[in-house]
């Protein structure tokens, strides 16, 4: 047993008295490239990394949920099987219940369950904790419940918790991420198609790491202005007669035809994303990581020229990676706020930590955690 799933369960037996039935697991991840492409069916790149969410679960003979979290042992969450409905559930348990909410309209009978939860994801860093918690407590849930669930349902059942149950409108990047990814891989997805492939991604074979920078800025408009920023990009697809932006076939005779200039913007940042990202699956296919460092500088300029979902934090973080010798460095997850990465060279690490943190001293913000990620697995 892994020692998160060690910790989850002796928080169970604390909590509730006994073992858990199952218990299991989800990644955070970092997106490589294909930022704001899933909500308008383009590629994306991500891989997981190796902090994660642990659940445990057990059936209970009352119906509804009893949920603790090891970030506050002391305090169980209940909810009657009554208040499981979008809207009743708030704060961090919303996610466990929105799973579970996800999990019976599906049909399934779902028993009451008794729930722990112990993570090392850190929370609003743009590393996907929720989708962490929401990807582990289904199939924990649908284990108990004896539900056989593939990848691709539960990502999108997971999608449908936070889109309709949390009330954040999503893709499913972060979903089929924690789901699907694999150790020592990234992973392409074609949102459009529905189709993934793993691509081998061995940075240190190179002398090579990825570090990312937690900026531990967390902006309170985020979630209104990704809801802004989806509008706006289903806006510009409706007025292209188009579903989605990546249903496009001229991307720059499209363009001409938007006369909106922040519409405008907002198409070329998913157009050229979108084929950014094709040119960096395309390198990764014929070899070596350090030639896409400059695809993911310009996906960071375009996040933040043209899309606008960058922050002082974010830019800080980017400009002092390159200026220590990042071959490349990029906002990854939602913006305005959250975390960059960098690609540097191994040996050069050490400098880009330095200035990164006298940097952000100097700017008067609070001291980002920054630390190297390798491509870990997906769901356990
Ligand atoms: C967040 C969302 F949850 C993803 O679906 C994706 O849109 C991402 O922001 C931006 O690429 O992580």
């Amino acid at each position: 047993m892994s020692t998160g799933d060690a910790a989850a369960t002796t928080l169970f037996a604390d909590t509730f008295g006994g073992a858990p039935q199952v218990v299991r697991s989800a990644p955070g991840r970092v997106n490589l490239i294909g930022e704001h492409t899933d909500y308008n069916g383009g590629p994306v790149l991500p891989f997981a990394i190796d902090d994660r969410t642990h659940v445990a679960a057990r059936i209970c003979s009352t119906p509804g949920l009893s949920v603790v979290s090891s970030r506050a042992p002391g305090e169980v969450v209940t909810v009657d099987a009554a208040d499981l409905q979008p809207g009743l559930v708030s704060g961090w348990a919303a996610y466990v219940a929105g799973a579970v909410w996800a999990l019976a309209g599906t049909g399934a009978a779902v028993p009451g369950l008794e729930v722990a939860v112990h993570s090392t994801v850190p929370i609003g860093a743009g590393l996907s904790s929720s989708a962490a918690l929401e990807c582990a407590t289904l199939a924990a849930s649908a284990m108990v419940a004896g539900v056989e669930l593939d990848a691709d349902t539960l990502a999108r059942l997971a999608q449908r918790a936070e889109n309709d149950f949390v009330g954040m409108p999503c893709g499913l990047m972060d979903q089929m991420a924690v789901t699907a990814c694999r150790e020592g891989s990234v992973l392409y997805f074609e949102t459009g198609p529905g189709t993934i492939r793993h691509l081998p991604f061995d940075p240190a074979a190179e002398g090579l790491e990825v570090l990312v920078i937690d900026t531990r800025a967390h902006h309170a408009l985020a979630d209104g202005e990704y809801a802004e920023r989806r509008r706006s990009c289903e806006k510009a697809a409706a007025l292209l007669g188009v579903g989605l932006l990546n249903e496009v076939s001229d991307p720059a005779g499209a363009l001409d035809r938007l006369d909106d200039d922040v519409l405008r913007r907002r198409a070329r940042h998913v157009f050229t994303e979108s084929a950014r990202t094709r040119e960096v699956v395309r390198m990764l296919a014929a070899g070596p990581v350090a030639p896409i460092g400059p695809l993911l500088t310009a996906s960071h300029v375009s996040l933040r020229d043209d899309f606008e979902v960058s922050c002082r934090e974010l830019d800080l973080a980017v400009d002092t990676a390159l200026g220590s010798g990042a071959l490349g460095a990029r906002m990854t997850g939602g913006g305005f706020g959250g975390s960059a990465i960098a690609l540097i060279p191994t040996d050069r690490a050490s400098v880009l930590v330095d200035r990164v943190r006298s940097a952000f001293a100097d700017a008067g913000l609070a001291a980002p955690a920054i630390r190297a990620v390798q491509p870990s697995a997906g769901l356990l």
